[in-house]
């Protein structure tokens, strides 16, 4: 390949700028801004330097606008300073880097203003985002949608101590089921994670791996000048020293320089005639540029890599780096957190001919005409198309879902009815919505879902089973129209897949529904990927069953106790915990809407539902009592003037609830029975409300809830009750300061009926009962009768 000097030339000067910019970013907030305590350090400085090449080729002239980037995590000074020379970052926000609403410490979608496509912070989760990226982007195309838009590649800057990451390796399994292309993973290998240097020989752990999940893999480890270097008279006795060279060793010296370089080659290569003349023709600062640089460092062999690739096959490149190249601690074992000082800056500033008080300035320094170097940057291919953030219609949803009803039934059941119903359509939101599960699908009813609308895959594949005619009760033909993506025992990659499908609007510009199905133990497998994809703000639907103890003889670790509450402390996840099926009908219509809504109130959805077959409550729904399942609760009974006590449950104890409220109304008064199917949503209201009240005041708002409990009497006590953590409803006691017990499940892991298990944690109808009691002063109650 040749390529133009001049076009590698203005790069390596963006790239040397880029350098200076995210340094002096860092430097200014630690040494400029005032009253920076608290907003000091950080691990950036270091682990920027590692990608200032390798990130100015990608950006200034290998990226195309239909690419997308996962930037590791503190590069992300960086990634704010070629934003900032495109145009798209402001000085101010630099210069609030890592404070209030400055530019993020790690980037942010949702937080930062310069187009960053996938956040990353933890590290791990935006590699693999890159891969469901790519995967969802064939989704789209094979549906027959974005058919103008050329296809991208997902990219991802990865560290190499980022690769211990499980996560990565569930998410590389996945790709390779699924045909995985369009995708490129960059590895930073400087050879140090945060607290020190990696082990020897790790590239080829990484390139044996890589190259059996079908990737290519390029290494990158000489830069140009070593490659010269390598063709002179002894140079392949300089290549055998560093290629044999410890991964410390190496390291070190890079810190310690020219000198120290020449002392080692000079004790381990002895005089050898050739190589030690190639070695004494180089002062010491050139034997240190000649030994730092490693691929990763070098202009020309990046560029060179990255424009060779000729195929969508996925690519990982493993590209040589010094970590803090260029700073007076590079290669540093300590170096992750490392700042410099300001004489040292002060140093490098004269050194790159930047004036005092011209630190911004765009070009200040480099030897490049201003107006070419402008004109570099706006013909950027990445460029070419302004922002890249794409939008799509809002996909129309009914009021509520229909589905055909039964006596008895639980939600998970009511879950594939309602579904089935409308794959059975052929709405337009039948055709965007798209399931996935971890191995759970049959088990948690999307069975009839997939027997209709099919398994994606790329290519046709009949189920043999079907071919052969042999009976069964699922057909698991898979075709590019498919709409079910079978995923591995992987909840991480469930989550991360859900953040992808969930982004396709902005992505890809087409809207998808996604709606995963796992079971709710196990939501805290993928927690942080959860987290990652509401963080990220992707929209998708979650639905967890079994859930609580109520999967009962199952026991064991399949038990979930926290996960009510992980839905209302997770932020941009709205949480419904529906006790019947036509609740749950009026909760899915409201979540694919709530999926779509971009008016900073949407978000996602979790559905926490329950196996428990239950007595269905014969009704009309109303359009009352419709928002008032929506906003979280309403009186199933209401309670008269003078309540003495009210039962607020959730999810699959109702009919304990229920039976309780039975009993209680024999000998106390004008009993209530509050049906919560959100304490997320009625929970969020409330201290929404009480903000309101604050900040303006005179408002009079009230929340839900605060409007629900209103009319008890003082002396009213509420006992609550749910299968799952007490804490999720304790607070309702709060509300209007009603003495308040809160009846839940702290303890996991013992089987038996639901029965045995409901009365062993205390939330059968008799513990209803007795915190009734002894909230109320009256004559006993009548109990339930025991079975023996
Ligand atoms: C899930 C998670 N765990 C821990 C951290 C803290 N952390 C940030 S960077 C880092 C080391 C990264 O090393 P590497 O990926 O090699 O990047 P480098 O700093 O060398 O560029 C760690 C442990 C994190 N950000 N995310
Ligand atoms: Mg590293």
């Amino acid at each position: 390949m040749t390529t133009d000097p001049a076009h590698l030339e203005t790069l390596s000067a963006l790239a040397r700028k880029v350098l200076w910019l995210s340094s002096w970013t860092i430097h200014h907030a630690n040494h400029i801004r005032p009253n920076v305590d608290g907003l000091k350090v950080g691990g950036h400085q270091a682990s920027s330097a590692s990608l200032a090449t390798i990130m100015s080729a990608l950006y200034f002239s290998v990226l195309r606008p239909q690419d997308r980037v996962a930037v590791k995590p503190h590069a992300s000074p960086v990634f704010h300073a070629i934003q900032y020379l495109f145009g798209h970052q402001s000085r101010e926000k630099l210069e609030n880097f890592r404070a209030f609403k400055g530019a993020q410490s790690y980037p942010s979608r949702t937080k930062d203003v310069d187009d960053v496509d996938f956040s990353t912070g933890s590290v791990g989760l935006g590699v693999a985002q890159t891969l469901f990226a790519s995967l969802v982007q064939d989704y789209v195309k094979a549906h027959g949608w974005a058919k103008d838009r050329p296809e991208g590649r997902m990219i991802a800057l990865v560290g190499d101590a980022e690769m211990d990451e499980g996560n990565i390796f569930e998410a590389l399994l996945e790709g390779w089921k699924h045909g995985l292309r369009n995708i490129w993973w960059v590895v930073d290998y400087n050879r140090q994670s945060l607290d020190a240097v990696v082990r020897e020989g790790l590239w080829e752990k990484f390139e044996t791996m890589f190259r059996n999940f079908g990737w290519d893999v390029v290494i990158v480890k000489y830069g140009s000048l070593m490659r010269k270097a390598f063709a002179e008279p002894g140079g392949e006795a300089l290549k055998k020293w560093i290629d044999e060279c410890p991964n410390q060793l190496y390291s070190a010296l890079c810190f310690q320089g020219g000198a120290a370089f020449r002392k080692h080659l000079r004790d381990e290569i002895g005089d050898q005639g050739a190589v030690s003349q190639l070695i004494d023709r180089r002062s010491d600062d050139e034997l240190l540029e000649l030994m730092s640089n490693l691929g990763g460092h070098d202009m020309a062999s990046m560029y060179e890599a990255f424009e060779a690739v000729d195929h969508d096959r996925p690519v990982c490149f493993i590209a040589y780096t010094i970590k803090g190249i260029g700073l007076p601690f590079q290669g540093h074992k300590d170096n992750h957190a490392g700042l410099m000082t300001v004489a040292q800056m002060e140093k490098w500033r004269s050194l790159q001919n930047i004036g005092p008080g011209r630190e911004w300035d765009k070009f200040e320094g480099l030897s490049q005409d201003p107006a070419a170097l402008e004109a570099f940057l706006a013909n950027a291919p990445f460029n070419l198309e302004g922002r890249r953030r794409l939008s799509a219609p809002v996909i129309e949803v009914p009021e509520r879902l229909s589905f055909t009803a039964s006596p008895q039934m639980s939600t998970q059941q009511g879950f594939g009815l309602l579904l089935n119903e409308i794959a059975r359509g052929d709405s337009e939101l039948a055709s965007r919505i798209v399931t996935a599960s971890p191995d759970v699908t049959v088990s948690t009813n999307l069975g009839a879902w997939v027997n209709r609308r099919g398994l994606f895959a790329r290519a046709e594949k009949a189920d043999l089973f079907r071919s052969e005619k042999i009976p069964s009760t699922f057909n698991w033909d898979a075709s590019p129209k498919g709409q079910h993506i079978e995923l591995g025992i992987a909840e991480m990659n469930l989550f991360i897949l859900m953040s992808a499908l969930g982004l396709s609007h902005t992505i890809n510009g087409e809207r998808l529904l996604p709606v995963a199905t796992l079971y709710d133990p196990f939501i805290e497998r993928g927690l942080d990927a959860l987290n990652y994809a509401c963080y990220q703000d992707a929209r998708f639907m979650v639905a967890a069953t079994p859930s609580g103890v109520t999967l009962a003889p199952e026991g064991g670790a399949h038990q979930s106790i926290a996960t009510p509450l992980i839905g209302m402390a997770q932020d941009g996840l709205a949480s419904f915990e529906p006790a019947f099926v036509d609740e749950l009908a009026v909760i899915m219509a409201f979540g694919f809407r709530y999926m779509q809504r971009e008016d900073g109130e949407g978000g996602s959805v979790y559905l926490r539902l329950s196996t428990r077959s239950i007595d269905q409550v014969q009704r009309m729904m109303t359009p009352d009592l419709q928002s008032a399942i929506t906003e979280g609760a309403y009186w199933l009974r209401k309670p008269g003037p003078n309540a003495e006590v009210v039962v607020a449950y959730t999810g699959a104890v109702a009919p304990e609830a229920i039976e309780a409220v039975g009993l209680l109304g024999e000998s106390r008064r004008d009993i209530g029975l509050l049906a919560i199917t959100s304490a997320d949503r009625l929970h969020a209201g409330w201290t929404a409300a009480r903000k309101l009240r604050r900040d303006r005041r005179g408002v009079q708002h009230l929340s839900h809830i605060e409007k629900l409990l209103a009319p008890l009497p003082r002396e009213c006590g509420i006992v609550t009750v749910l299968d799952g953590h007490p804490a999720t409803l304790a607070w309702l006691g709060s509300v209007r300061g009603h003495r308040a017990e809160a009846l839940g499940v702290e303890h996991f892991g013992q089987t038996g009926t639901i029965d045995d298990l409901y009365r062993h944690h205390g939330i059968d109808a008799n513990a209803i009962i007795d915190a009734a009691e002894s909230l109320t002063a009256g004559a006993p109650v009548r109990h339930r009768k025991m079975a023996v």
